[in-house]
């Protein structure tokens, strides 16, 4: 006799993770990027965020495709090329009660977005902000990006001779107020920086690298799977503890720091090698700084700040959002008009 499937797992609103998923995936088999969106869908489920309370933006690219690819119940909008940020500011401002999640690439960011994005790190407007990174413009068949560094290598033979911008040392010196880098191969890492990041209440940066198993996955780069294997430096062991669960696991003083999130959650930064402390900003850019120097590449939180304003509470909005007031809130009545008139006349 045939047994009965058992029940799928049910996350705290009562969805299954068969809710989280998105169309089929049309990326290369191995791409970074598709790891990234299982990592987007667990967190995503297991923080039981509300599919259709997200908004997904995207710029062009890979990369930007990937929001297809995920959480089909969310809303979503696929913008121009590097601008994003100005139509995610508009729709935040629009409806700041929705959980709003970009993904870009390294080409969308740091090359032709790079206006608009420093722009949105000034703001710090509240959002999830992801770099896909692998140091090529992927979707056009593996031109250098400004992530890539200085030597990296084509397939082709050519030569990056021009500096990279560090995403990472950007975002912490202009304003974001959630700064990460992560591995698409380092999946506990990834899912609770995601984690962190959806309660999070400012501008999350988390620069992924991603590496591109078409384009940029040889020896001589330095976004490929092997050469992150060898290099990758983790900060720290990381753990969220979400606010609807208690907290009962006592914290070895010296050994772990714990950083209380907006609604009460807490992203518990477990030591490893050294003394990191992700709420020094100086000391975070030194210590990318130094790690590029050493040819490292930092993973981890790198900075996290949860004093400063975002964007919405310096314009001091209305609680109800803009998209839902009703006419006779947002137009001035017809007496208004009329004093304003007279005072022109
Ligand atoms: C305004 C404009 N300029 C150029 C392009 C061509 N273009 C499409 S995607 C892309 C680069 C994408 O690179 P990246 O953001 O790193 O994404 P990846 O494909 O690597 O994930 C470029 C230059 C375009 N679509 N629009
Ligand atoms: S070309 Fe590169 S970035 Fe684009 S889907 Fe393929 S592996 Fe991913
Ligand atoms: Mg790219």
């Amino acid at each position: 006799m045939a047994t009965a499937a058992p029940a799928p797992k049910l996350n705290h609103i009562g969805l299954p993770v068969l809710e989280y998923r998105g169309g089929k995936t049309t990326l290369c088999a191995g791409c970074g990027h598709n790891a990234i969106s299982e990592r987007i869908i667990d967190a995503m489920f297991q923080m039981g965020v509300e599919p259709e309370r997200v908004m997904k933006m995207s710029g062009i690219g890979c990369s930007s495709k990937s929001p297809a690819y995920f959480m089909s119940r969310a809303h979503s909008f696929n913008s121009v090329h590097g601008r994003m940020p100005s139509v995610s500011t508009g729709a935040i401002l629009a409806n700041h009660t929705m959980t709003t999640l970009g993904v870009s690439g390294d080409g969308d960011t740091a090359s032709i977005g790079m206006g608009q994005f420093v722009h949105l790190l000034r703001r710090n407007v509240p959002m999830i902000y992801i770099i896909e990174d692998n140091g090529v413009y992927g979707l056009t068949k593996g031109q250098f990006s400004a992530t890539a560094d200085v030597g990296s290598k084509l397939k082709t033979g050519v030569i990056n001779d021009l500096p990279p911008f560090d995403c990472c040392a950007l975002a912490l010196k202009w304003g974001a107020t959630f700064v990460a880098r992560s591995f698409s191969g380092d999946k506990k890492q990834l899912q609770t920086l995601l984690k962190a990041a959806i309660v999070h209440n400012g501008l999350s940066v988390i620069d992924v690298v991603s590496p591109c198993v078409t384009f940029n996955d040889h020896d001589g780069s330095t976004k490929s799977y092997s050469y992150m294997k060898d290099h990758e430096e983790v900060l720290h062991e990381l753990d969220f503890v979400p606010a609807y669960d208690e907290i009962s696991v006592e914290i070895p003083e010296g050994e772990v720091r714990d950083v209380q999130l907006h609604d009460g959650s807490h992203l518990r930064i477990r030591k490893l090698h050294r003394d990191y402390d992700p709420t020094q900003k100086l000391a975070a850019l030194a210590a990318i700084e130094d790690a590029e120097k050493k040819g490292e590449v930092l993973t981890g939180v790198l900075y996290v700040n949860t004093e400063k304003p975002n964007f919405l509470e310096m314009l001091h909005l209305a609680e109800e959002p803009l998209a839902t007031l009703p006419e006779a809130k947002v137009r001035p009545p017809k007496q208004a008009l009329d004093e304003i008139m007279e005072e022109l006349r």
